[in-house]
């Protein structure tokens, strides 16, 4: 399975088509922001080239220091460190302040061996927020996040080697991600002003992102330019789209706690309908952002009934950290994760590892990477008699290691939206025992197209 892209065969079958999707959300949208360049628009890193003062928000009108936090919020309330590319549109009407951002990729994923396959998907994502000062000392903020995925990855999955989690036609996905809710996030903030340096924030979320994890990839800024899942999904960040998400969060000086109640099952296969459920499950978090370039984060939950078809709960547990900072006219971001899942069903204990960063080598040329350990013991969930055998010789669980290392260089199509054309490629490392199914060396490539939200400047 080569990586020949523009085949015949390739032009002929592949549903071009789903191109059509994502842009038909970000074009026109971005094409109306274009018109309103006067007053919105400010790049968080370019706007603030000399990086004294603080991003994005200059621009925007009536801001309290509530609004400027909410402001630096990613994914629910998990953030990025402060000095990371927030790349939104914003505008203003009346007393509203309001921001746009979104991302869309179009991928060819080529993968080798017995378990791999190709196919051309596009990931993508588009958010909203609408904020309104509320109060002297307080704001509001709903935010909605969408995504056309369940329509852009089409049989409810793309090929990914050695990913678990979740499902597609009543069968549990392996070497398969699942695509992402339409409606990703649809969440309301409230924040207020103590003090000089305190804040209390309420969100509640009838679809939204948990005090649980760092920011989720799609979302956190040293992922930028990876468009597949990571394989460490599922014990790190998997819970950005949970329901019935209530949290409340105290932020003094650099430290932010946090604690969540939320309904603990993962999305269902119906990827175009909000989920609902008792508030089952509850996380906590502590933050610390020492400083604009970095932010850290410990957290814990316990997750009821994540997994459709699996028993048990989850208790998982993960800490990261990220650092953020102006290079090369565009910023460099990294993180350091780790992630574990604890299953009261298996009493199995997994663990995940992840490295990732983007290191911009000139203005728009990015190289990326991504390294991971991630345990796995789900890879043969789908074929019972090879667990079994497996389990006697070898044992439940697998340490697998991917690593990818990818380049994306920005090509000027369209005023309005960041265009870039990029490529990736990840060599895995895997026990011998499960060699006879996925090869000695699998490995698996992508070559993609990225359009993301450009401000106006
Ligand atoms: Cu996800």
């Amino acid at each position: 399975m080569g990586l020949i892209i523009l085949s015949r065969k390739v032009l002929i079958s592949r549903p071009y088509f789903l191109f059509a999707l994502p842009w038909a959300l970000l074009i026109p949208a971005s094409a109306v922001f274009a018109q309103d360049a006067d007053h919105s628009a400010q790049h968080a890193d370019h706007s603030a080239p000399d990086a004294q003062h603080s991003g994005p928000h200059t621009g925007m009108t009536d801001m309290s220091p509530a609004g400027m936090f909410l402001m630096t919020l990613a994914s629910g309330t998990a953030a990025n460190p402060a000095s990371s590319p927030m790349p939104m549109v914003m505008m203003h009407f009346g007393k509203w302040n309001t921001t746009f951002m979104g991302t869309a990729f179009a991928v060819d994923t080529q993968q080798s061996g017995p378990r791999g396959a190709d196919k051309f998907y596009a990931p993508n994502w588009f958010m909203a927020s609408a904020q309104h000062r509320a109060g002297p000392k307080g704001s509001f903020e709903a935010d909605l996040m969408l995504s056309l995925e369940a329509a852009t990855v089409t049989d409810r999955r793309y090929p990914l080697l050695f990913q678990t989690g979740e499902t597609a036609y009543g069968v549990p996905l392996v070497d398969a991600q699942h695509p992402h809710n339409f409606i990703m996030g649809l969440g309301f903030h409230y924040t207020h002003q103590l003090g000089d340096d305190t804040f209390v924030d309420a969100y509640f979320a009838p679809v939204g992102d948990p005090a649980l994890g760092p920011v989720a990839f799609p979302h956190r800024a040293s992922a930028m330019e990876l468009p597949q899942a990571t394989l460490s999904h599922h014990w790190q960040d998997s819970t950005h789209i949970a329901n019935e998400v209530v949290t409340l969060g105290i932020s003094h000086k650099k430290l932010k706690f946090e604690a969540s109640g939320f309904y603990g099952s993962e999305p269902g296969e119906n990827r175009w309908i909000i989920e609902s459920g008792p508030i089952n499950s509850w996380s906590a978090r502590l933050w610390f952002f020492p400083n604009k370039n970095w932010a850290a984060q410990v957290s814990a939950g316990k997750l009821v009934r994540p997994e459709a078809l699996e028993p048990g709960d989850q208790v998982r547990a993960t800490a990261s950290l990220h650092y953020s900072r102006p290079m090369q006219g565009e910023i460099w971001s990294s993180s350091l994760i780790w992630g574990r899942n604890h299953s009261t069903a298996t009493h199995r204990d997994l663990n995940s590892y992840l490295v990732e960063s983007v290191v911009p080598i000139r203005p728009g040329n990015f190289i990326t990477g991504r390294f991971e350990l991630v345990d796995k013991d789900e890879l043969f969930r789908t074929q019972p008699e090879i667990e079994a055998r497996l389990d006697r010789v070898y044992g439940s669980t697998f340490r697998i290691g991917a690593y990818t290392i990818g380049f994306t260089r920005d090509i000027q199509l369209f005023r309005s939206l960041e265009t870039g054309i990029g490529a990736n490629f990840s060599a895995y490392s895997l026990p011998a025992a499960i060699q006879p199914y996925y090869g000695q060396h699998p490995v698996g490539g992508n070559i993609f197209i990225r359009f993301r939200l450009r401000p106006s400047s």
